[in-house]
């Protein structure tokens, strides 16, 4: 039970729920649990050098943009007629969610052209480049989060905002462990409101699930990727990447319903080079 749930929707103001202390620990602990494999160290012998080793997660990105940079640009398809995307009908606020919201976890398809939105293209192994975003967002609106899939660099400040008249709690997770649990007073009007920002949500790479304690059926991704050559693809489901080293790489789609898939891929300098995707129905 978080404080912020026990909120009526008409309060105003700024909370914060703190999330277990131990998640601010949670690389401390994994370092240890291999040190102590590896070496059979005492646990304080492994706390203290989990503790030394304890930094930021993924390899270090530097950033040196290419001066004869490429891109890559391609689509990702559905073979198959698009799924229908059922209707969630809601159990609260509906004079501002709507009685119906299109369920948010369905495979939304492009009947025209079959393209897949919201899968999240990334290009690996990339140690240096041009420079990443310093601040990636997440609006509450309508009872819906948007983007629906967000895709950031590893290391930069995550913002969370509220643009809805109604009380959201946005609780972000890796895998059980929570990692984000906020309520969001509404600010519609409210000189004191303010985004809540984080540094601790976009700490490591990896897939994060987002819902909303307050709205059940509300329900979003984030990728924290570690370096800045990802996008996420758009209604039609085309996607674009831009100022990249030439060279040969793989590239990685994940969709949160229909899986990855990898291409390699070799970028021009200062040319282009495409790279198609398709899903089988499923
Ligand atoms: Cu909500």
């Amino acid at each position: 039970m978080c404080v912020g749930s026990a909120l009526a929707d008409g309060a105003r103001g700024f909370y914060r729920v703190a999330a277990d202390p131990a998640i601010a620990l949670d690389s401390i602990e994994v370092k240890m649990i291999d040190c102590r494999r590896q070496f059979g160290w005492s646990l304080v012998l492994c706390w203290l050098a989990g503790a030394a080793l304890a930094g930021p997660a993924s390899a270090a990105y530097t950033v040196s943009p290419p001066a004869d940079g490429g891109a890559l640009t391609g689509t990702v398809t559905f073979k198959g007629a698009a799924p229908a995307i059922p209707e969630i009908t809601t159990t609260k606020n509906q004079d501002v969610c709507g009685a119906q919201v299109p369920d948010p976890k369905a495979t939304v398809v492009n009947p025209k052209n079959h393209g897949v939105e919201w899968v999240v293209v990334s290009i690996t192994g990339i140690s240096q480049g041009k420079a990443p975003d310093d601040k990636y967002a997440l609006l509450n609106k309508g009872c819906a989060f948007h983007p629906h899939v967000l895709a950031a660099m590893v290391g930069k400040t995550f913002v969370l905002e509220n643009g809805d008249p109604v009380l959201h709690n946005t609780h972000i997770r890796i895998g059980n462990r929570t990692l984000l649990n906020d309520a969001l007073s509404f600010h519609v009007g409210d000189p004191m409101y303010h985004p809540i920002e984080d540094q601790r949500v976009l700490s490591r790479p990896g897939e994060l699930d987002v819902n909303c304690d307050a709205h059940e059926w509300m329900n979003g991704h984030i990728q924290v990727e570690d370096n800045p050559y990802f996008a996420v693809t758009d209604e039609n489901g085309a996607f674009k990447i831009t100022d990249i080293p030439p060279g040969s790489y793989t590239v990685q789609v994940w969709h949160e319903n229909l899986g990855e898939q990898t291409q390699s891929v070799t970028i021009p300098a200062k040319g282009a080079a495409t790279a198609n995707f398709e899903y089988p129905a499923k």
